[in-house]
């Protein structure tokens, strides 16, 4: 890294080795607080893509990673991690001047992404093969598990380490070598991140990072016939696009896209405390977080009572600059993101959606992506504000009558990422959480995580989970052995037995 003209001027890193990318070419990366020019990045070219997935095949081909015991990997893994702490702080207020996040919960994921680390590399050498038996006792059957080869992951803007981290962990401590690239939004924290691992153990191009567009760099990444295991999260309309390149080069792919998710309140739940898990589900992160919980429908019997909290709560929420203590919600982290959410919301209203606060940027506010916390009240689910996923902080309210319609709404999305049920009758709890067709439900709370359990979509929300002890074995390729243990020579192949 280099400052020039008060920007910095990042590399990538390929190989071990800190690269510009072909020709000089980079992108700015604006602070969505000020919108400031704070930094450029790399713009890796279809020639910078195959130099870092070389560097990684390379490394993986000819290198020690997959070939030392898994016992060492994991003591590489977890050394690295107890060095992330201390750089918690400095990779969270990057990454707050490059996403507009909170640096509370920045700094927060930072440090986490070092437990993350520790967990997967203390499961390295626990990754088990299998013995099954055998149609003879003369012959020995084995299962074992191999790593994957390159993976290619590619990670988004609204948390760029900590989702990172998730595909980086597991696959690093069952063997693989990455190539990873974050999005062209925000890519500061990542190179800074990238700086940890090239002083680590890791050997030269077990981690590779670049650092462009979606295109060329993701497409060529994607497409690339060395890589053999995509790990994506982003948007659903990008997830499109990549499913096709792996009918060339027949990389497995998991997708981590995004949600609609649907917040029942029932007419027995703590109101109070039901609000504060709808602040939680749809202003944390502003909203911009793939389990964001975004359409809540509340029994008929509290309707007023329960919106009436919400509002209040929303009203309360102090927006600003994501660097202060003080502040509970940030700006959004793009232009685009605000005009998206802008357009959608005039086209509800005009088709007859209410918003009863919020609406657009907050009063007073001149410069920054800054979106007021939002809330709509809407007859039913056809608008555009309830059917689009918009990655920020507004929510739909709408009210139901009976379980059964309650279902039938929490249902009637085209995503499935995640849920929440409010009530204090468990059976019912129960009932709703099997009922709703997401990847995770929360009862009575929202946005807890913990890295022993999986998250991932239905549907359109995608396929593949990260996280959990198996998402080690995601990593893996099994391969099966047969070994003839009879000491005989081998029978004739055409005379049956
Ligand atoms: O995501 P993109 P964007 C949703 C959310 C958001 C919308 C758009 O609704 O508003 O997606 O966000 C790379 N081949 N989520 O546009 O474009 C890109 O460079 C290969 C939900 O930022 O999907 C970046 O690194 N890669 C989600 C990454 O894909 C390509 C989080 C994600 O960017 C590519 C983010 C291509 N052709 C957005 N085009 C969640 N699950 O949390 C782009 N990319």
């Amino acid at each position: 890294m280099a400052i020039s003209e008060g920007r910095v001027q990042y590399q990538m890193l390929i190989g071990g080795r800190w690269r510009d990318a072909e020709g000089g070419r980079t992108l700015p990366s604006v602070n969505p607080a000020t919108e400031e020019t704070w930094a450029d990045i790399p713009d890796a070219s279809v020639a910078d893509v195959d130099t870092a997935v070389k560097a990684a095949h390379d490394a993986f081909e000819s290198g020690p990673w997959r070939r030392m015991s898994a016992a060492e990997r994991g003591r590489i893994l977890r050394r690295f991690a107890e060095r992330i702490p201390a750089a918690a702080e400095h990779l969270g207020r990057t990454e707050t001047i490059d996403t507009g996040k909170l640096f509370r919960e920045t700094r927060w994921q930072a440090g986490n992404v070092a437990q993350i680390y520790d967990f997967y590399g203390g499961l390295a050498d626990k990754l088990m093969g299998e013995i099954p038996p055998a149609g003879s006792d003369q012959t020995l059957q084995l299962v074992v598990r191999e790593p994957v080869g390159v993976v290619a992951a590619i990670v988004p803007w609204n948390s760029q380490l900590h989702l990172g981290a998730y595909k980086l962990a597991p696959a690093l401590a069952a063997g693989n070598t990455i190539v990873l690239k974050p999005s062209e939004e925000a890519s500061g924290a990542t190179l800074e991140f990238a700086k940890l691992l090239a002083e680590s153990d890791l050997p030269p191009g077990v981690v590779n990072v670049v650092t462009g567009g979606g295109v060329p760099c993701g497409q060529a990444l994607t497409s690339h016939p060395l890589v053999r295991r995509i790990s994506f999260t982003g948007g659903v309309h990008t997830a499109r696009k990549i499913i096709p390149n792996t009918a060339r080069n027949i990389a497995r792919l998991s997708l981590e896209l995004g949600g609609k998710s649907p917040l029942v309140v029932w007419e027995d739940a703590d109101l109070d405390g039901a609000a504060n898990g709808i602040t939680a589900a749809i202003f944390a992160a502003t909203g911009q977080s793939c389990a964001a919980g975004s359409r809540l429908l509340v029994h008929e019997k509290i309707y007023d009572d329960l919106v009436g909290r919400v509002l209040e709560r929303a009203g309360r929420i102090v927006v600003g600059d994501p660097m202060q203590p003080e502040t509970q919600m940030g700006p959004l982290a793009t232009r685009a993101q605000l005009e998206r959410i802008g357009a959608c919301l005039e086209q509800s209203i005009a088709s007859g959606a209410r918003v009863l606060t919020g609406g657009g940027k907050p009063a007073g506010v001149t410069r920054g992506y800054f979106f007021a916390p939002t809330v709509v009240a809407c007859d039913h689910q056809d608008f555009p504000v309830v059917q689009n996923e918009l990655f920020g902080p507004v929510l739909s309210v709408l009210r139901f009558k009976t379980e059964e319609e309650a279902i039938a709404l929490a249902n009637a999305s085209r995503y499935g990422f995640a849920g929440g049920v409010f009530t204090r009758d468990v059976a019912r709890a129960f009932r709703l959480a099997r009922a709703i067709r997401a990847g995770r439900i929360w009862v009575n709370t929202y946005r807890v995580t913990s890295m022993h359990v999986p998250f991932g979509g239905f549907k359109e929300s995608g396929y593949g989970r990260e996280s959990g002890v198996d998402a080690i074995r995601d990593f893996t390729e099994t391969k099966g052995i047969f070994i003839d243990t009879s000491g005989e020579p081998g029978a004739d192949p055409f005379v049956m037995r």
